[in-house]
């Protein structure tokens, strides 16, 4: 059974009541954990403001940034544990799972040595005045954390805020806690004092929703669907409360006729059926130059064949979906694109060591998907890829900015104007030329533009959303 993780110490809810943990990979409980309640809440907020209070505040850049590089060397000893433990959480095959473990040492590890580099400014101004500014925490920050990427949405999101001297309270998916109620017991192990990172676990109309609302909550990050961003930002809007929103993208992959298509084969499979495409950054559109459309449709097509899917413990190219509502939302998608006519290219194998009660989905590429569907607009969250021909970089720029989302976009050509013409016109935060991702780059900062969200996490970037600026002017005399 596990626990709420308040103060360094793991605690009950006051309902009384839990939540089971499903493996996805059977669909069979195996664990349990804590339905949190307001008032759980409640008491993580009250830990949390002591702890900023009486200790944190205390503390040097440099102190934090000791605790911080204690805890990444502690989540490196603890790296195959957390991955098993996340691995059965989440279906993430193997390989998956211990990338996201060590993508938390490194979150951690980049964050310890911020801690003590962030500074203001010294602003010349009238003669007589000298005048700086300081960059503050915001103080006791909420972060909402999704279940597809668990650890690593926890390591940019709170390992930042920590660096820039806030401290924690956490709401992890219903779906997916295990690994990060570990990872802030290994905090309380390595000398964080207690109430700087705090877990509350639960449903999110009640706790994510209790957390939004809090009064003490000085900042609030959120990673997840657009729908609950909004919520959330209506929460916060009714007390000025600041907050950063990642809500997934539709993200297109832009092959030209001229790009090395070898190295970009492996690479724009990848970034649909990694996390079986569970991932806000998945570029689930690739817009071809119509001079090469049907020869790597078909080449994409034959990679698509030979994937496999099957239990994350399998270690396959594709685990399972989270849960069944997860499963249940790509078979509308695929069932629309039928009715609409859409052609289905190609789909992976599920294997036969897969149980019926799993929540696997074949991963499906689709052609000619016109722009207007809803499988070319709205994300799937599944391994599901829309193909679509363009003419000329001016139709690859009106489809590629043709969705409400603007997360990241992937261009593949050898001609370097057209690399940065298209890097300019094309509406996203992030934009990768002649690779997808950049292999993870913590120190690349990360957010969107229109519905995929604002504000930044990752990098150094995000410690200016971690803080506020205070300036600071003094008349001689
Ligand atoms: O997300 P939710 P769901 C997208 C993706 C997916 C869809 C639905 O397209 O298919 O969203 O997924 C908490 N107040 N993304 O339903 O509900 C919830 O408990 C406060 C993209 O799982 O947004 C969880 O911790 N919090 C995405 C978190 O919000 C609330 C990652 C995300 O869950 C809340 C996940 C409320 N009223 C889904 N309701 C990405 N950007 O990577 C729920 N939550």
């Amino acid at each position: 059974m596990q626990l709420h993780y308040i103060a360094n110490a793991g605690q009950p809810s006051s309902s009384g009541r839990t939540i089971p943990v499903i493996d996805p990979s059977d669909g069979q409980a195996f664990d349990e954990l804590q339905r949190g309640t307001a008032e759980d809440i409640a008491a993580a907020v009250a830990a949390a403001r002591q702890c900023y209070e009486r200790v944190w505040t205390k503390l040097s850049g440099a102190e934090r940034g000791r605790l911080l590089m204690r805890l990444s060397n502690k989540v490196a000893e603890h790296a195959d544990e957390l991955a098993a433990l996340e691995q059965r959480d989440c279906g993430k095959p193997t390989k998956q799972a211990r990338a996201d473990a060590l993508a938390l040492v490194r979150y951690f590890e980049f964050y310890a040595g911020a801690c003590d580099k962030l500074h203001g400014d010294t602003i010349p101004y009238q003669e007589g005045y000298s005048v700086f500014t300081w960059r503050e925490p915001h103080g006791v920050t909420g972060h909402v954390i999704p279940w597809n990427y668990p650890m690593q949405i926890f390591g940019r999101s709170v390992g930042g805020a920590l660096a820039a001297g806030n401290v924690c309270v956490v709401k992890p998916s219903e779906d997916a806690c295990l690994s990060l109620i570990r990872v802030a017991q290994l905090a309380a192990e390595v000398g964080f004092p207690a109430g700087a990172i705090n877990i509350v676990t639960g449903y999110g109309h009640e706790v994510g929703d209790a957390l939004a609302r809090h009064p003490g909550i000085d900042h609030i990050s959120f990673t997840g669907s657009p729908r609950v961003g909004t919520l959330i930002q209506q929460v916060a809007a009714e007390r000025h409360c600041p907050v950063t929103l990642e809500l997934g993208g539709k993200s297109p992959q832009i092959v030209f006729a001229d790009a090395d298509l070898d190295a970009a084969l492996p690479v724009l499979i990848n970034a649909i059926v990694q996390n079986a495409g569970q991932t806000c950054s998945a570029g689930s559109r690739v817009l071809i130059d119509q001079a090469i459309y049907e020869p790597l449709l078909e080449r994409l097509g034959q990679a698509f064949e030979n994937l496999r899917v099957g239990p994350a413990a399998m270690d396959l190219d594709v685990g399972p979906l989270i849960r069944a509502s997860q499963q249940q939302r790509v078979w509308d998608f695929l069932s629309d694109a039928h009715v609409a006519g859409i052609g289905t290219v190609a789909q992976g194998q599920v294997v036969d060591e897969a149980p019926e009660t799993g929540y696997y989905q074949a991963p499906t590429l689709l052609r000619d998907v016109p722009v207007q569907h809803r499988l070319a607009q709205e994300e799937v969250f599944g391994p599901v890829l829309a193909a679509m021909s363009f003419k000329d970089e001016d139709e690859a720029v009106a489809l590629a900015n043709a969705t409400h989302f603007g997360l990241v976009a992937g261009i593949w050509t050898r001609d370097g104007g057209r690399q940065l013409r298209m890097a300019r016109r094309v509406k996203s935060g992030q934009v990768f030329i002649n690779n997808y991702g950049a292999g993870g780059g913590v120190e690349l900062p990360f957010g969107g533009v229109k519905s995929s969200g604002y504000g930044r996490e990752k990098g150094f970037e995000a410690l200016y959303g971690f803080t506020t600026l205070k300036t600071v002017a003094i008349r001689h005399g």
